[in-house]
This record gives structure tokens, sequence and C-alpha cells, in this order.
């Protein structure tokens, strides 16, 4: 363990200079918001010098360097994080807690960057953290958005989108790096020049931009190896104030430059439904893909020189889904044209070096550019694209029978687009998917053709979770628990969790484990008055299902199922009902009026059963505003029934199932992505399975044997009455109907299947909630659940893929 405070004492000299230095002002006078910046300033010196240790290490070993490029990075605060990891949070609590301060109070203070939106962004921040931890040389490359994805507000019941200024008050893990600014070339034309007889290409006339990086430490477990995640700003490359406008009074011609170069880093998924907001995200993505390999082949080249061929060696690039599919015709770009490498020297460098992981099957999400807006904003990037498509067309052999399908299927461009995951698979010499049943259907539907060529690119890599943030840390009373039992070998080796089974029969353990689930109920209800004013009930189960809002997660379905108690328990009052608090949490695409309109379902189904006496003791609904990673860790430890609904064989993975599992939840769920592997790892009869399986799916849908209206008629009265609430003022009090849910499912046949897993999955419900009365059995199946989880942590993910794909 790398203590970066001896003791209490030294601790306590260090903190109380650095809030002098940084407020002027004594701890006790200085407010909430200096005791943090001053706990941050001293935290990230530690971190920084020890991650220049750590980086001269991995040069003196001659280790292999991982760049892990991906668009989104869900990080969350990093004060408590990185306290853990460096063995000192009990000390530093202490130590505060003599001088009167209390370490959460404080920790309360740091921004919680949205520096992504879902799954795919925190699996990124979770393999950060284990790459420390599992002491690999790896790194994350990314954007630093100004303002991160929008603060939901939730106003009469909709979710409203507001500017999430995480930057106000400064971020004091990050340093800005000047002095590795990049520049970026955007539009422009090719021209061709000669060189010892070889004709090279070069872009002029280019509009450049400046990528300025800003560095942030990633601490591992046990503080040995300090890595580092870079995110690129954009700047303009001069100053052309122009101050004959300024001296007009036009301000903003007399900055435009500026406003027009910061607007590629403004935002995180601008808004995809006009060619504005397009064009902007393909400037993002390849101005974090071209920096970052600059980046990167900068320092490959300070430690091996210009030994090109010595890349995979030394370099991995991991591209996290397609968003970075750049990476491979961009790194072609630089071999051939600056390094001056001949095609099929830098080719096998670049498939060597690049790797892809899949998350979405869904065709709406498979990204693809037009070809006219791509080749006029990176005309040379689109030659070697064109050239590697040339290729691949010439290497088909065409004496072979079915070869047109299987090009067409393959192809890198068609029908006047850019196929970016097709881009992705052939510049790449691994591809996986991210749980057994997502990576099984990628090689069986989505890329088979591909499969059939190249068996071998293909992998599985199950998802994990960072279980020293979302366990560890997010869970401080169970975590005690848990080491009192067994000791703490778990936070290094999330297997040893496994002892836990050793106390299934414990009674009073048992007991124990209940009281900490009950002191989170109680900390989330805090929270829940505190930013709602709702007042929920620590003794009723609470049921959670927390993520993304998108048709194919439910969220529709569960808040049917919440209609359909009601329904019942008003007509018969003796109707047997679990007291249960239904919480919900996350947000919508601010274009995706389906999940805005489930968002605001929720909402105004809520109002009007939280207000009823009729049903107030045995249920109430809650909508937690602005998911994010600060409030899920909050959230997670108080859950007791996981909700992962989702329509089987569309969810990749999904990951809050595994933090759900982790701390005790017990999963109410279809066996979809990951939860297919929960069940067989805590063992069906721990979790509460129900639906129809991905098989079961496709087969209704090829034999177009499902017939929504049939579904609805054949259960008029319960199925049937939640579906005519949509229309009859039930819950319009809120502001207003819900046709336009009503008429997707109807009219388009319930692509989801909400009609079709309806009463399977409230009978599951009622089931699984039955059985609340017996705690003991409850807390049994919640211990099994938390003993079973720890092949889901991320450094079991990351091995794997340090194993098997980086060969770091
Ligand atoms: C695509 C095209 C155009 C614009 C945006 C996009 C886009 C943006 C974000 C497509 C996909 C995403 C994010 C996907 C995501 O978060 N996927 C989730 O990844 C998790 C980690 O692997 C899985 O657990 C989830 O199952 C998966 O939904």
């Amino acid at each position: 363990m790398n203590k970066i405070f001896d003791n209490k004492q030294e601790f306590t000299e260090l903190y109380r200079d650095a809030v002098m230095s940084i407020s002027g002002k004594s701890v006790e006078a200085a407010s909430d918001l200096d005791r943090f910046n001053a706990l941050a300033k001293l935290v990230a010196e530690k971190a920084r010098t020890v991650a220049t240790k750590s980086d001269a290490r991995a040069t003196a070993e001659g280790k292999k360097r991982v760049y892990y490029f991906s668009i989104e990075f869900l990080i969350g605060r990093l004060l408590d994080n990185y306290l853990l990891n460096f063995g000192v949070r009990d000390m530093v609590a202490e130590a505060l807690d003599d001088m009167g301060f209390d370490l959460s109070v404080i920790e309360n203070q740091e921004p919680d960057p949205a520096l992504g939106n879902g799954g795919l962004g925190r699996l990124a921040a979770c393999f950060l953290d284990s790459m420390a931890a599992e002491g690999i040389a790896g790194y994350g490359n990314g954007m630093r958005y100004r303002y991160g994805l929008f603060k939901q507000e939730i106003v009469n019941g909709s979710q409203v989108e507001a500017t999430d200024e995480w930057l106000t008050h400064g971020y004091p893990w990050e340093v800005r790096r000047q002095d590795k600014a990049v520049t970026i070339k955007f539009g422009g034309h090719v021209e061709g020049f000669e060189e010892n007889g070889r004709t090279f290409y070069r872009t002029v006339d280019t509009q450049d931009i400046l990528a300025v990086p800003y560095d942030i430490p990633v601490v591992g477990y046990a503080g040995e190896t300090v890595n580092k995640l870079r995110v690129w700003a954009a700047e303009p490359v001069e100053e052309h104030f122009d101050l004959e406008a300024f001296n007009r009074g036009d301000y903003a011609l007399a900055d435009a430059e500026r406003a027009e170069a910061e607007a590629i880093s403004a935002i995180l998924y601008p808004n995809d439904a006009g060619e504005h907001g397009r064009l902007l995200r393909l400037k993002q993505e390849y101005l974090f893909v071209s920096a970052g390999i600059y980046s990167l082949l900068d320092t490959f080249e300070k430690e091996h020189g210009a030994n090109w061929e010595l890349l995979p060696q030394f370099v991995a690039i991991h591209t996290n889904d397609t968003h970075p599919a750049m990476c491979g015709p961009e790194l072609m770009r630089i071999l051939i044209d600056e390094k001056k490498l001949e095609w099929d020297d830098a080719w096998n460098i670049v498939t060597q070096v690049v790797s892809y992981t899949n998350h979405t099957i869904l065709p709406e999400a498979l990204e693809k550019w037009p070809i006219g807006t791509f080749s006029k904003l990176l005309p040379r990037v689109y030659q070697i694209i064109d050239e590697i498509s040339r290729r691949w067309h010439e290497s088909f052999d065409t004496t072979q029978e079915g070869w047109q399908e299987r090009l067409r299927q393959t192809a890198i461009l068609w029908d006047g687009e850019i196929r970016m995951a097709n881009l992705s698979v052939i510049c790449s010499h691994s591809v996986n998917g991210v749980a057994k049943i997502h990576s099984d259907i990628i090689k069986n539907i989505v890329l088979k053709d591909f499969y059939a060529l190249t068996p071998e690119k293909f992998n599985n890599k199950t998802n994990g979770i960072s279980h020293r943030r979302f366990f560890a840390e997010a869970n401080p009373t169970y975590a005690k628990l848990v080491t009192e039992a067994i000791g703490d070998g778990w936070l290094k080796d999330a297997f040893e969790l496994e002892k836990l089974k050793e106390f299934q029969n414990d009674t009073e353990f048992l007991k124990a484990v209940g009281a900490s689930k009950r002191a989170n109920k109680e900390r989330l209800a805090a929270y829940v008055k505190a930013e709602t004013g709702l007042v929920i009930d620590p003794n009723t189960v609470f049921d959670v299902q927390v993520k993304r809002f998108h048709a194919y997660k439910r969220q529709l379905m569960n808040i049917m199922k919440v209609m359909d108690i009601y329904n019942r328990r008003i007509a018969d009052p003796n109707f047997h009902v679990t007291p249960t608090t239904f919480i919900f949490s996350g947000k919508a695409a601010s274009s995706y009026t389906f999940a805005k309109e489930t968002i605001r379902l929720i909402n105004s189904v809520a109002d009007v059963i939280n207000n009823d006496p009729r049903v107030n003791e045995v249920m109430k609904v809650c909508f937690i505003p602005n998911f994010r990673v600060s409030n899920a860790q909050l959230i997670y430890p108080a859950a007791e029934i996981s909700e992962q609904i989702s329509t089987a064989g569309k969810e990749a993975s999904g990951t809050s199932n595994m933090k759900l599992m982790m701390n005790g939840a017990i999963t109410l769920g279809t066996l979809d992505g990951a939860n297919i592997e929960i069940a067989d790892l805590a063992g069906r009869e721990n979790e509460a399975i129900f639906g129809l399986t991905a098989p079961e799916v496709e087969q209704l849908w090829a034999s177009n044997s499902y017939f929504a209206w049939d579904t609805l008629n054949g259960d008029r009265e319960r199925l049937g009455r939640v579906m005519d609430e949509l229309k009859d003022n039930t819950f319009a009090g809120l502001s207003g109907n819900f046709e336009s849910i009503y008429n997707e499912l109807m009219n388009n046949n319930d692509p989801d299947l909400v009609m079709a897993d309806f009463r399977s999955y409230v009978d599951a419900w009622e089931k699984l909630t039955g059985s609340y009365g017996d705690q003991e059995t409850w807390n049994r199946k919640a211990l099994l659940n938390t003993a079973s989880s720890g092949w889901f942590s991320s450094d079991r993910t990351i091995r794997e893929y340090r194993d098997e794909i980086w060969h770091a």
C-alpha cells in the first residue's frame, strides 16, 4: 500500500496549510468548498507525484501501453476513490472529524463530471480503475466537454434539460498540458507531391483547430500505479481577436473564431436531428482520435525511436464502440503520409494494434456517415477509407458462391454512407461483445459474415464494474460487515467475496446484512426528501429501476405494472400488496419523444398514487431527478429489487444489474444481457426470472405470430384497463394524457413486446414481493448475490482484455 500520508498528525498539518494557501483562511473559517478544494489540492499533488514515478517505471520496464479511446468517460467523483485507493480514507475521515468536519460533507462539494451518458461511459471509467489496479500502463483518451450531458430537471412531470456547468468552480484534479497541444486539420483538399521517386499526399488550405489536453490522474488500488485520463478541449490555434470589430462594439464578432473552435468540445452528443449537430459530432470524433494518436506516437517515439514496426509490441489502441472508429484510418494516414511507410507495412501495424468492442446491436444505433459530409470534412482520411474499402473488395474470392451477399453485408461504403462498425471490424485484430449472449448474437446475426471469414477475431468479454467504487465506497456499512467476516482481501481480489457463502446460515450475520440494507434505505430516503420533498418509507420494499430511458429497457412495462397493482388494490382493498416504493431514475435523450413521455407517465402516475390515501400505505412511486454517478452510489446500496426487464436480445450486457447484485438486490429480470450470467452464478433460485427468452422473441417475429391487439383483447380486464388509462384522464392531472405511448404500442404491434411480457412480469413481481415477509430467506438471497458477484468485478474483465486482446 502506497500511503500518501504517514499519519493523522502529518496529514492535519499539511491540510491546515493547504486550506490557508488556497483560501487565506483557517480551516475553521473556510467554506466547505474551500475545505474540499484544499483537500483535493493536497491529494492531487500526491497523485501526480506517484503518476510520474509510475510512468517512469513503465518506461524502464518496457511496458506495453494500452490506450482506451472513448467518447464518454463517466468518472464520477474522485476524492473518495483516491482516498480509498491510497489507503488513507479512514485516517483522513478521523483527522477531519477531530477538527470538527465531516468528510462526506466535504466530498459532496465535488462536481460530478457528466462526461458521459450511460453504460458505455461508465464502463470506460471502471476500466480505468481496474487497469490501474492491475498495474497495467493504461490510459484513457477522450473529450473534455465544457458542459457535460444536460442536467435533468423535472417540471410538471416532464424532463427539462438544463446546462450542466460542472466547471464553474474549477476542477482540481485536472492539469492543462498546453505543451502537449496538437493541431488538428479539417477541410481543405488533398494534393500529391513527389519525394524520392514516391508520391506522397498532404492536405492543404485546411481549417486548423488546437486540441489541448487536460490530464486527470487515475489512482489504482493500493496506490502503486497511477495512470491518467487525457481529455481534449478544442480551441483556436491562434488568437485572432478582431480589435476593430471590438471597438465598433461588435463583441461577438470580435471573438467569433474562438467561439467557433470551442463549440467542438462544448457538449456531449450534440443534437443529431440537424446537419449542424451531426457535423459537430464528426469533428469531435476526429479531434480526440487524431490528437490521441499523435500523442501516443510521440510517447512511443521518445521510448523506442522511429521504429514503427515495433508499435504492436508496445502499444494497444482499444476503440470503445465505433465513435473512435477513425483510429485505424488516422493511424494509417500518419504512418503513410508522415512517417513514410508503405501501405502494406502500415496496414500490418494498424491491424495488430487496434481492437474494437461493440456495445449495441440496435440497427438505429449503428453509426453511419454520409460520404459527402465526411469527405468534405476529412478528405485525406476519406481517401484512406476508400482505399481500405477497395482492398477489402479485392480480397473477395469471386468464384465462391454467395460472395456478392457477403460483400454487401461487410462493405464499408454502401448506399452513399460509411458504415463505421464494418470499418472497425476490418481495421481490428479483435472484436468483442460485452456479455455471452451479446457476443453470440454478434457472431451469429449482426456480424455473421465477418465471423464466417475471420472467426478467430471474435470473442466475448463480459462487462464488469469497479467493486471498489460501487461496493466499498458506495456501501460502507455492508462493506464493513463483509470485511469483519472475511478480511479485506476482497478489495483487491473480488473473488474472495465467495467466502461469504459460509455465512449463509448464520442467523445473526443475516440480520446484520438486513440492518445494513435498512440503514442504506434510510440514507436514500433522506436524499429523496431533500431533493424532491417526497417522503418514502424505509419499511417498504425498495424496487429500483435506474438506467437510461429507452423503449427496449421497458421502463414503460414497469410503470404499467404499478398501474395494474394500483387498479387492483382500488377495486379490492383486501387485495394483498407487499408495501413497496417503486423507484425510477434516468435521463432520456433530448430528442427521444417516447422516452420522455415515459418519464412524464411515471411522474404522473406518482402524482396520483402518492396522493391517494386509499393506497398510500402500500405503494409509492418515486422518480429521482438527474441520475448520475454520485446519486447512483446512494441508490444501488438501498435497492432490494433490481429491475432488469429489457426485451430479451436487446440489452447488450447492462451493468447496473451487476452493481445492484453486488449490493444484495434480487434481480427481477428477463434472460437478457448479463442477467443470464447473474442467474447462472447466483443460482436461478436467488433471482426472479420471467418472460420471453431471446430465441422465443426471435421465433415470435420470424413466424409473424405476434399480434398486439390479440394480447390486449385476451386480457381486457387488466392489461386493457392499463392501456385505456393512458388515454382516459386517470393520470392526466399533471400535464395531460399519453396517447402517443398508446399509439406507439397499438399502431406498431408493440415492438418491444411490453404487452406480451406484461402478465408474466406482474406475476413474477407478486411472487417475489410475496416472499418478503420471510426476512431471513430474503437476506440469505441478498448475501448469496453479493457472494457470487466477485466475477463481475471489472478487475476480472480487464485481466481478460489484457491476456486475450492487448497482450500487455
Ligand atoms: C450512435 C450513433 C449516433 C449517435 C450516437 C450513437 C450512440 C451513442 C451512445 C450509440 C450508442 C451509445 C451508447 C451506448 C451504450 O451505452 N451502450 C451500453 O453499453 C453498456 C456497456 O457495455 C452495456 O452494458 C449496455 O447494455 C449498452 O446498452
